[in-house]
């Protein structure tokens, strides 16, 4: 295979885009892919403070590192989980997430889930008995309260996640088996800003998984190659290699499935909804909008945890 631009041996193929690349053109190609999505669907502009969720892996840091590339104004956000694992999950993706900022000279906000809430989120987990079993009910939950908070907090316009195609993708086809109306026009590019939560985007929503690997490893990016250990066996572990193997039959499907549901969203698919977002109301004890009456699940789920509340 040849890169497509200059002729020289490609180091990235990418079938799905009838697309093939050497080392130099695929480090400007992604990018510049990047800006352009940025761009069509209007995530910010150079004047916006962005904040990045940061977790040490391939996304995040990819991310943090393409819109640093692109001018942007990006901070990042490390939430220490507790999670420790046969390696020490948590101690090592926080390393690698330090070392990236202190490398190039950025910002990075760490927040630990025991030193703030108390308690790990593995205990938390067990006390509040969310989820059945594993942890990551409770930790999606005070992932996004954490996130939310500092993104207030710090006044950032723009808080920015690493999710990638396959994720995307992951999320929408479970959503799709359970016809999850509210979830499925909640999912996008960009969830507008609402008071007390900041725009969220996902600006590598159209990449592939594989492209954001090749991406981190030719840009010789270190991050943390292991899953987290509660990953094992998830759901979303088994819809994304189901969509694999769709995918390896006829290249491009993933992507096909998503774009499609957007388009299809925008035309007003599931307009009767409105917008999911509208219909909240404040939590009377953090002040983050919620569906329930009175407090946030978030608020709720450390009542058990605590048996008290007034917890930022
Ligand atoms: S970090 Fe948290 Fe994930 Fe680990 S405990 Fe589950 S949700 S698997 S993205
Ligand atoms: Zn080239
Ligand atoms: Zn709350």
């Amino acid at each position: 295979m040849k890169c497509k631009k200059c002729g020289t041996k490609a180091s990235v193929n990418m079938r799905q885009h009838k697309l093939a690349l050497c080392k130099e053109h695929y480090l400007e190609w992604v990018p510049e892919q990047a800006e352009r999505f940025i761009k069509k669907y209007d995530m910010f502009s150079h004047g916006d403070r962005i904040l990045v969720a940061v977790s040490g892996g391939k996304d995040s840091l990819s991310l943090w590192d393409i819109l640093v590339r692109l001018g942007y104004q990006a901070d990042g956000l490390y939430i220490g989980l507790g999670i420790v694992g046969g390696f020490g999950y948590s101690s090592e993706s926080h390393r690698l997430a330090a070392k990236f900022a202190d490398e190039r000279r950025l910002t990075l906000h760490v927040l630990d889930v025991e030193a703030e809430y108390g308690q790990p989120i593995p205990v938390m987990s067990d006390i509040s008995h969310r989820g059945q079993g594993k942890p990551c009910a409770v930790c999606g939950l005070t992932k996004r309260h954490v996130m939310n908070r500092i993104a207030r907090d710090r006044g950032y316009d723009v808080l920015a996640t690493g999710h990638n195609l396959d994720d995307e993708a992951a999320v929408l086809f479970g959503n799709t088996l359970r016809w999850s109306g509210e979830f499925l026009l909640r999912q996008g590019p960009v969830l507008p800003e609402v008071s007390g939560m900041a725009r969220k985007v996902k600006p590598l929503c159209r990449f592939y998984e594989r492209e954001m690997t090749a991406y981190a490893l030719l840009r010789g990016l270190e991050y943390i190659y292991e899953e987290c250990p509660f990953a094992e066996g998830s759901t979303s572990i088994y819809y994304k290699e189901a969509l694999n193997r769709l995918e390896n039959d006829r290249p491009g499907t993933k992507l096909t499935f998503y774009l499609r549901f957007l388009e299809a969203r925008q035309q007003g698919l599931f307009a009767q909804q409105a917008d999911a977002r509208q219909g909240l109301h404040l939590c009377t004890n953090c002040g983050q909008p919620t569906s329930a009456p009175g407090l946030c699940s978030f608020c709720r789920m450390m009542y058990k945890v605590h048996g008290e509340i007034e917890i930022p």
